[in-house]
């Protein structure tokens, strides 16, 4: 077969896939075999020629410099389609199952999506790892195999409703997992092993393949063989499930809620068995000299979710190897980087000092030696008491996460580049004037490979044509010279009509699994990301609702046909988000079932948003909502896989949205509202009610959640929602930026009406998405932190 990796026939495939149907399912006949039994066929059969290659790029890492990304999250979403992407079997495999009678797109939907993450960060995590294989660098990502991902979403009555997400109910063909290499992790009153699973990252039509290990926790001991004699079944087991309770669950949470000791226990499992693994290898290569250590591995810290790695590593290097303690922290000083991914004040990590004595009391005890360190470091500065207080890493008997991954690291970065600027001349300011050698920008990426190759084939059939080779997908910049179509309208037509096949396509998906009929043929604007009040989702909504009032006073206004989409999970029990959602699901119920207007519009809230429903939308965007309120939004990275599938950004200006607009020229995009530096003006003296009581449109949607127009259940809901705008000040400006939404949406109905105009929008937004490739954004880390460079497996 043509892939690259292996020289596997047809032949010897399909007697693979039948031999492990019938080792691993008893069936000799595959029509007899279940979805996922082929599913788990396919892959092992895949994996077992993928795991030479896999073997040789680890020994030919091992030689060089390596990083590793700490993650408490990876959201990776399905593996099987990618993988053929990556092995350049896509279409083969297609082939393949065809001829035993099988649609390759069912199989792939019987795929549970990994969803060990929350969000942004954890994707983010995910496509780095497929960029450093496919860009042929030495990065490792270390995590944690939770048993159970983001909990599902449904909505009942509009509400949502959260179920346990079981992924693993169908295996894990894509894991190995490996014994041998298991680990034994220390609480003060507890001993728990690390078992690694590890799954390949495969690079891009490369020989190189990365490693994703991941780590699940076991009891040392099975269970209590006395006492189960005894019949005391649930003491017996304690000891078992106490150990599966720390990898049991992902915190589905994206702020700091409050200091959980669980989540504690979780954070310290991941870097315990991450860096014994990391010292282990070391001590074997280098013979048993760990002196070299900061110059043969660089740690990325995900946010602070990580940051024990520090006191963990000075430990073992102090405690286990003997080494001084003065030299254990200088050498950790050239190990770690520090990435922040949010200035929100609420998702800054504190952990009280007792919680931590409790569990692991030496690693307290080396915070509080790094503390005093620091703290006479800054005397000898001439720091005044007062200035100090600030930067102390122990404050108010509580341990300050970001701190200590500052002090100690010698990189810290921002998302993108307001962001960046933000810490520099705001949140991290005092930071920044101590260590300003230490910051750096950037800018987050996507993958191409899934975000585009995979999720929009036509698209990419398209480009390969056009520019006459695959080269793009590996270098993502060859984009650019697509400009030169951009008023060719053959070529514009022929771009639009993916983008209508895309639209068509997830018309029908969310027909089966909302039950929604959409028009492929109306505009789709698009809200999909975590719920949050900071997003302003609720925002989106009171805009929706008054453009149906519009309509209803005014039927003939000349508006295209729209369709509104949302999707978004709130956290269990963050109530406004929940709120929000349920506000959108009564607005969508009015319009939807009113005759006079659903010829015009429609609302849909897809149920359970996750990466492979991502897949399905980003392709079918006529618009991306990006309208977080300025100076909120890291970065994002949904706005540039709207932007690569050729979708104009409706938004503020915040977070990669300012590089957007900036690569894809203004007139490609609608931008509105207050800025940063408006906000900073405005925020002393903010008055929301002013907004309300001047404009009429504006206080007729904001009364519905108080006036019995909408339904809550008696839960008192939406009088919270009207309170959080009117009684406690509307703290993400959604009042003040209303009436600039308003007009912009009104400008893009404008420019949705002139079909080649807006062909052309769309095209250019993909002609210069180039820049927001995660392989540029792993190239960067690379020269500028981690100091590691492409090693090819030949
Ligand atoms: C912390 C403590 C306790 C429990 C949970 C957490 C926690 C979990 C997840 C805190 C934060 C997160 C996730 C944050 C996140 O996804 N941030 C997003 O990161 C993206 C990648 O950089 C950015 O593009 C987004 O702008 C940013 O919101």
């Amino acid at each position: 077969m043509e892939g690259v990796n292996n020289k596997m026939t047809r032949e010897e495939l399909k007697k693979d896939i039948l031999r492990y149907l019938k080792v691993k399912y008893g069936k000799e006949n595959i029509d007899n075999a279940k979805d996922f039994e082929v599913f788990n066929a396919v892959s092992m059969a895949l994996l077992e020629n993928i795991v030479h290659d896999w073997n040789t790029t680890t020994k030919l890492y091992n030689k060089e410099k390596n990083a590793y990304y700490f993650s408490a999250e990876y959201l990776m979403g399905r593996a099987l389609g990618n993988n053929l992407i990556s092995l350049g079997l896509y279409d083969e495999v297609k082939e393949v199952l065809k001829e035993f009678n099988i649609d390759i797109n069912k199989i792939e939907e019987i795929e549970e999506d990994a969803g060990l993450g929350n969000g942004g960060l954890g994707r983010l995590a995910a496509c780095f790892m497929d960029s450093a294989a496919s860009m042929e660098v030495p990065l490792m990502g270390y995590g944690i195999r939770y048993s159970n991902g983001l909990f599902n979403q449904k909505f009942q009555n509009g509400f949502q409703v959260e179920d346990a997400d079981n992924w693993l109910k169908y295996g894990d063909p894509w894991s190995i997992r490996k014994t041998d290499e298991e680990v034994v992790i220390n609480f003060k009153d507890e001993k728990v092993k690390a078992i690694p699973y590890d799954t390949p990252i495969i690079g891009y039509k490369s020989k190189n393949i990365n490693t994703l290990r991941l780590w699940k926790c076991e009891p040392v001991v099975e269970f209590d063989f006395n006492l189960f004699n005894d019949q005391k079944y649930d003491e017996a087991l304690e000891e078992k499930n106490r150990a599966e309770d720390i990898s049991r669950v992902l915190y589905p949470n994206d702020s700091n809620e409050e200091g959980k000791l669980l989540r504690l226990k979780q954070q310290y499992f991941l870097v315990s068995a991450s860096l014994q693994d990391i010292i282990r290898t070391h001590k074997k290569m280098w013979n048993n000299d760990l002196l070299n250590f900061s110059v043969m591995h660089s740690v990325q810290l995900n946010d602070t979710h990580p940051v024990l790695a520090i006191p963990e590593l000075i430990r073992i290097l102090v405690d286990e190897e003997g080494m001084d303690f003065n030299k254990a922290l200088e050498i950790s000083k050239g190990v770690f980087g520090y990435t922040n991914h949010t200035i929100l004040a609420e998702a800054l990590e504190k952990w009280d000092v007792e919680l931590i004595r409790k569990l692991f009391p030496r690693i307290l005890e080396i915070i509080e030696n790094i503390d005093s360190i620091f703290v006479k470091e800054l005397e000898e500065k001439g720091y005044s008491e007062e200035a100090i207080e600030e930067f102390r890493i122990i404050n108010d008997d509580l341990v300050r996460m970001a701190n200590l991954a500052i002090y100690v690291s010698f990189a810290v970065n921002g998302v993108a580049k307001l962001h960046t600027d933000i810490l520099k001349n705001t949140e991290l300011h005092n930071w920044y004037e101590l260590y300003p050698e230490k910051f750096q920008n950037k800018t987050n990426g996507i993958t191409p490979r899934r975000w585009l190759r995979l999720c929009n084939q036509e698209l990419s059939a398209l480009i390969t044509e056009l520019l006459g080779s695959e080269d793009w997908v590996k270098d993502l910049s060859k984009l650019k010279e697509l400009e030169k179509y951009a008023n060719d309208e053959k070529i514009l037509k022929k771009f639009m009509d993916i983008k209508h096949i895309k639209k068509s396509e997830l018309a029908e998906y969310i027909k089966e699994k909302e039950g929604i009929e959409i028009d492929p043929d109306s505009l789709f604007d698009i809200q999909i990301k975590r719920l949050h009040e900071y997003k302003r989702q609720l925002l989106n909504g009171l805009y929706i609702l008054d453009l149906y009032y519009r309509l209803k006073e005014n039927p003939n206004m000349n508006i295209p046909k729209v369709t509104f989409i949302f999707g978004a999970k709130a956290f269990p029990g963050y109530e406004r988000a929940k709120a929000i959602v349920k506000f959108i699901n009564e607005i969508a119920k009015l319009i939807n079932n009113d005759e006079e207007v659903n010829k015009k519009m429609k609302v849909v809230f897809v149920q359970n948003y996750r990466v492979s429903y991502a897949e399905k939308l980003f392709p079918a965007a006529d618009i991306s909502k990006q309208i977080s309120t300025a100076g909120k939004e890291a970065s994002g990275t949904g706005n540039m896989k709207f932007m690569l599938n050729g979708t104009p950004t409706f938004g503020t200006y915040d977070g990669a949205n300012v590089e957007i607009v900036r690569e894809s020229k203004d007139e490609n995009n609608f931008i509105f509202g207050l800025r940063v530096e408006d906000i900073e003006k405005i925020k002393d003296d903010y008055d929301p009610e002013k907004y309300y009581e001047s404009e009429e449109a504006l206080k007729r949607v904001i009364n519905t959640l108080i006036d019995g127009t909408f339904d809550d259940g008696e839960t008192g809901m939406f009088e919270d929602l009207y309170n959080s705008l009117l009684k406690e000040g509307d703290q993400y400006f959604l009042l003040a930026d209303f009436h600039g939404f308003r007009e912009e949406e009104d400008k893009v109905f404008k420019a949705y009406q002139d079909k080649l105009l807006w062909a052309k929008k769309c095209f250019l937004n993909t002609c210069n998405a180039g820049i927001f490739s995660s392989d540029r954004t792993i190239m960067e880390y690379s020269n500028d932190i981690w100091g590691i460079k492409p090693c090819k497996n030949k």
